[in-house]
């Protein structure tokens, strides 16, 4: 119970409270933010980790950075004169996550080290109970801010658990390992292999990078900011808002390339291509990390230490099907086996199975993920879901992008909760679900939509895509129409219960 948690000194949890929080990164710190500046004062963020920053304070492996420039991923309403860099690497994000939450003043909102075990929706009450490992609170709303990136998925791969070295996930990186002259092997090319794969060729002996399908990778455009320049950023007026503007809006030209016509990305195509060509010089290597598919159809990379990284002689592409792992190192389907004395799995997340899905059950008792598992991961305005009263997922189904900052869509969907609990408040309202037809409406138009798109048309499979091949991951339109379908609580989409009113 909440009272032994206390006494054995862990974290303590309301037993009641109107909102419930889970997940302290940019979205659970975003909602706990705009919470308090509503008023809100009943509400607790519980988080697994021990503190704020969630992706970016799991994400530690060496090179970590992120690819949309740092003006665009931040908090609109916490602005930072002071990045560094255009793209900022992952222990300034995650220092300006912590900085902004502590000068909020929300930390004291927020249960760290608490792991939500099971959240069930309770008709006769209408409140959730949400069962963690520190005791039961009882919430009237449940935001889940868990993130679409958060679960490791370990590969399949024949006799992985009999590997005697050190193994770890990309995300779970493990810093006691000393890699200094090393043999090491990663799996995986996608975004987080790019950025490990140059730092690791810096430190290591041997490198063999196991490639199963070539990303393409652009120039990226980073720059450190000048002294100069961050002064003017940080005391001209409307300068950083105007920085922020021109890469939301020349991100933006993406769209139509990614959702339109897929030709639109050709440009890119030949940049990413003279990128391979500026970065290796021997041919067969240059064959090998060309890519088969239309650019956007997997999320584009960007990198310009990357391919002189596999130039390097003490560093082997290796793009045999990997057979099997044994305690020593891994086998290729060709039968050669290549030594290793560590291996780093960077082979993304649970995306279209997540496992939180697995704990939240709806009114009629059935989990999410069961629902999902008929329906695919749906729902309405990617945030609320029939069957599930009174829940908000940020960052849920569709609402994923290839081409800007998930920073916006979380703000976006925070705005949509802000306008609903109003409406709750104004209108004695006790709990808001979407009208099925609406959510049915509302996924139609998306998939129709999404048939035209390079994520279904352009010749890869990806993590965007579910069992079924449906995107149920990204968002197909552009950012101004997020904003604007999340822009009010619409009530007409959903049936609502007013407050009980006891007579006693
Ligand atoms: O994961 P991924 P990630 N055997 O799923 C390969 C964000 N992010 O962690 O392409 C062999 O993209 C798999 O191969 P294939 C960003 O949204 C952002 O790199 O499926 N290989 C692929 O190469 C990104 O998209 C940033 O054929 C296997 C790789 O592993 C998302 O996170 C940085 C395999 C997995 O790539 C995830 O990126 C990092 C197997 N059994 C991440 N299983 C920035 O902002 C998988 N693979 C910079």
């Amino acid at each position: 119970s909440t009272k032994d948690a206390q006494q054995s000194g862990g974290p303590s949890l309301p037993s009641r409270v109107r909102v419930l929080v889970v997940g302290a990164g940019f979205a659970g710190l975003g909602t706990a933010i705009k919470l308090d500046e509503d008023g809100v004062t009943d509400f607790v963020v519980v988080d697994k980790g021990a503190g704020v920053g969630g992706t970016w304070r799991d994400n530690t492996y060496p090179g970590a950075a992120c690819d949309v420039p740092s003006q665009l991923y931040s908090f609109s309403f916490a602005p930072n004169p002071d990045w560094s860099r255009s793209f900022s690497q992952q222990p300034e994000i995650h220092a300006y996550l912590e900085r902004t939450a502590r000068e909020a003043g929300v930390l004291d909102r927020f249960a760290f080290g608490v792991t939500v075990e099971d959240a069930t929706w309770d008709e006769t009450d209408r409140v959730w109970q949400v069962v963690t490992d520190h005791g039961t609170v009882t919430a009237e709303v449940l935001v889940t801010g868990s993130g679409g990136l958060s679960e490791p998925r370990l590969p399949d791969i024949e006799g992985i658990g009999s590997f005697g070295g050190r193994i770890f996930h990309s995300a779970r990186w493990d810093h006691d390992t000393d890699l200094a002259g090393k043999r090491v092997a990663v799996i995986g090319t996608g975004a987080s292999a790019i950025q490990i794969v140059p730092r690791l060729a810096e430190t290591v002996g041997h490198l063999d990078v196991y490639q199963r399908t070539a990303p393409w990778i652009v120039p990226r455009q980073d720059r450190a900011y000048p002294a100069l320049e961050r002064a003017a950023l940080r005391h001209v007026p409307g300068l950083q808002r105007l920085y922020r503007l021109g890469v939301f809006l020349a991100r933006e030209t993406y769209v139509p390339a990614f959702t339109a016509a897929p030709d639109i990305a050709k440009p890119a195509e030949l940049m990413a291509r003279a990128n391979i060509r500026k970065g290796i010089s021997d041919p067969a290597l240059r064959q090998a990390v060309t890519p088969d598919f239309k650019l956007g159809c997997k999320r584009v990379l960007i990198s310009n230490e990357y391919y002189p990284a596999l130039a390097q002689d003490h560093v082997e592409l290796v793009t045999d099907r990997i057979a099997r792992v044994t305690p020593t190192g891994i086998v290729t389907a060709d039968g050669t086996e290549r030594e290793i004395d560590v291996l780093v799995v960077a082979t993304g997340f649970h995306t279209t199975d997540q496992p939180i899905a697995h704990h939240i059950k709806g009114r009629d008792g059935r989990t999410l993920a069961d629902v999902w598992r008929e329906h695919g991961m749906t729902a309405y305005k990617g945030t609320t879901i029939a069957g599930f009263p009174n829940l908000f997922q940020i960052v849920g189904p569709n609402t994923g992008l290839g081409h800007s900052s998930m920073v916006f869509v979380i703000e976006s969907q925070i705005r949509y909760i802000r306008a609903a609990l109003a409406h709750l408040e104004e209108h004695g309202v006790a709990t808001v679900e979407p009208r099925p037809e609406a959510q049915r409406r509302w996924n139609k138009r998306l998939q129709r939509r999404m048939q035209h798109t390079v994520w279904h048309q352009g010749g890869c499979a990806s993590w965007y895509l579910d069992e079924h091949g449906r995107n149920t991951t990204l968002w197909p339109r552009s950012l101004f129409t997020l904003r604007r379908q999340l822009a009010g609580f619409d009530p007409a989409a959903y049936v609502a219960t007013p407050q009980q009113h006891t007579t006693d």
